[in-house]
């Protein structure tokens, strides 16, 4: 598979989004949870281009979903990650592909439209931003780390404190971006330590998730378990302080400060 066809289809996409700075709100899905056309435009572009070239891949998306139909090849595509922020006039958002072969992401990319960042990765070749290898920081412990806590839209912010809090109180800074795709490429690229969400779609990571792993870093559930392509909870960092970030994640693990 061509990382450059992968590569091109998000910068399409997200040329799309730019041209429609703050779109429209279609439908609102719960309170802040909304959809607007410019994810619906950037969507369909993605959907048409693929199954021009790939008729018989799968397609995954968050607006418009799936087929029942089994594929050895599946595209998992989120159009706009981050439609709050592309709302309000916050440029952090991004386009975010995966294609996946029996489960498994063997391309990402994520591309940020209005800084123009392109975050790409291809199994066993490494991730680069625009062209340049990552690589995620040394840092060896919570203590001396920054962190993106985040919160699903299913879970109650009391439970998911209730989970995340040892980190909140463990680690160096605390940060909350609002795009999971973004979040994880941030980590890739040494800017920060770590990033912890309760509840995401395999949209929302799957990109990143490999772009993260091939600048050297760690991703799995937060109990520690494999992050497979399945909807669930991401815990991602360096890959240095993983074994202590998961020990603060378990029940109970008091806060230390
Ligand atoms: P979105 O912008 O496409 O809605 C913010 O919390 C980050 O997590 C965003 O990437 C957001 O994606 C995603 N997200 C939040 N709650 C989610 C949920 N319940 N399911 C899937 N993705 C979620
Ligand atoms: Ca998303």
């Amino acid at each position: 598979m061509n990382a450059h066809f992968v590569a091109g289809l998000a910068v399409e996409a997200g040329t799309i989004l730019e041209r429609r700075p703050g779109a429209r709100v279609v439908r609102v899905k719960w309170g802040t949870d909304i959809v607007t056309e410019a994810d619906e435009a950037s969507e369909r572009f993605l959907r048409q281009e693929i199954l021009r070239h790939y008729p018989d891949h799968r397609i995954v998306g968050e607006e418009f979903g799936s087929s029942e139909a089994e594929a050895a090849w599946e595209w998992f595509l989120d159009p706009l990650d981050g439609t709050v922020n592309f709302s309000r006039g916050n440029s952090y958002f991004a386009v975010s592909i995966a294609l996946a072969h029996h489960g498994v992401a063997q391309v990402g990319a994520v591309y940020r439209p209005l800084t123009g960042e392109l975050f790409l990765a291809e199994r066993g070749r490494g991730a680069t931003l625009n062209g340049e290898p990552l690589r995620v920081s040394d840092a060896g412990q919570v203590g001396e780390g920054i962190f993106i806590l985040d919160w699903g839209r299913q879970t109650s912010r009391r439970d998911t404190f209730g989970v995340l809090g040892a980190i909140f109180y463990a680690a160096n800074k605390i940060r909350s971006f609002g795009s999971a795709a973004l979040d994880l490429c941030s980590v890739a690229a040494g800017q920060l330590e770590g990033f912890i969400h309760p509840g995401l779609a395999p949209w929302d990571f799957a990109a990143g998730q490999l772009i993260l792993e091939e600048a050297g870093g760690t991703v799995t559930a937060l109990e520690g378990g494999p992050r497979t392509i399945e909807a669930g909870s991401v815990a991602a960092t360096n890959g240095h302080v993983h074994a202590e970030v998961l020990g603060l994640l378990r029940p109970g693990a008091a806060p230390s400060r």
